[in-house]
């Protein structure tokens, strides 16, 4: 294993040709110089602080599709049957990130396990549609995906079709390793407001005050993930005492006192990327 990754970590030139971030994941599309075969592609996705992309859904694929052009022509994505032979039973086929997601867009008569087949690459960007091919052959492109993350926090923004009220948003975070979400800095929010879309207009995050009334004195909120950034950032002077939490608006980027029993049918998650990113089982 140790060889293996020495020789994959001779670094080759890598940009994303496109990147994009949809439903708490960032995807990037790259275009080596030269062909690569698959764990190199899953090697330069790492360093890119990801992997290999796993899709997990028709909405993402589609979302993946739209950062290219036809003329990326065949890419790696992360889904492989490496370690159990899948054979042509396409659900037996599992994510190198870890992804548990039951989907899978095989095209037709794929996959088929001609040879030794066992990682898969995107057909054609414009036809659609995944196969299996040998991890040994190369693609001119490949496609990484990673958590919304910066520095040391990853972010998600999650978007229900009911609302919730501030403390079962809270607790959804919690779930993931997190809390709602703590802005430590105006280049917090505004990284946090790039992953806001118009079906998120409107955010829990973790300001509060409902331990004890803060009155109209916006340093005496407090973060619920424990967080003493002194930012604030409310969209007035003065605070509605009786609303002890808080949205984040993404019309005008403010935080917008709220009662923490209503609902909204957004909030933002953040927890430290290393409980936050899937641990990666990496052997070869
Ligand atoms: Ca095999
Ligand atoms: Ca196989
Ligand atoms: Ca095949
Ligand atoms: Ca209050």
């Amino acid at each position: 294993m140790s060889n293996v990754l020495t020789k994959y970590k001779i670094r080759l030139t890598q940009s994303a040709i496109n990147q994009g971030c949809q439903g708490g994941y960032c995807f990037g599309v790259f275009k080596p110089d030269r062909a690569i075969n698959w764990a190199i592609a899953q090697s330069n996705c790492i360093s890119w602080g990801g992997d290999l992309a796993s899709i997990r859904s028709m909405g993402e694929e589609k979302y993946i599709l739209s950062l290219g052009n036809s003329s990326y022509g065949s890419c790696w994505i992360g889904h492989h049957d490496r370690y159990n032979e899948a054979g042509e039973n396409a659900t037996l086929f599992v994510s190198v990130g870890g992804s548990t997601s039951s989907y899978r867009n095989f095209y037709i008569n794929e996959p088929n396990q001609s040879g030794n087949e066992d990682c898969v690459m995107l057909r054609d960007w414009d036809e659609g549609g995944w196969r299996d091919v040998p991890c040994d052959s190369t693609n001119m492109c490949y496609v990484c995906g990673k958590p919304n993350c910066r520095e040391d926090s990853c972010f998600e923004v999650l978007t229900r079709s009911t609302g919730v009220d501030w403390e079962s948003a809270q607790s959804q975070c919690e779930l993931k390793g997190g809390s709602l979400a703590s802005i430590s800095s105006e280049l917090e929010e505004k990284f946090i407001l790039n992953l806001m879309t118009d079906s998120s207009s409107q955010c829990w995050i973790g300001l509060n005050d409902r331990d004890r009334e803060a009155g109209l004195n916006p340093n005496d909120y407090t973060w619920e993930d424990g967080n003493n950034a002194i930012y604030r950032h409310f969209r007035d002077e003065v605070v509605n005492t009786y609303r002890d939490c808080a949205v984040l608006s993404r019309e005008d980027g403010t935080w917008v006192s709220a009662d923490c029993n209503d609902t909204y049918t957004c909030y933002i998650c953040k927890g430290a990327g290393n409980l936050y990113i899937i641990l990666r089982i990496w052997s070869m």
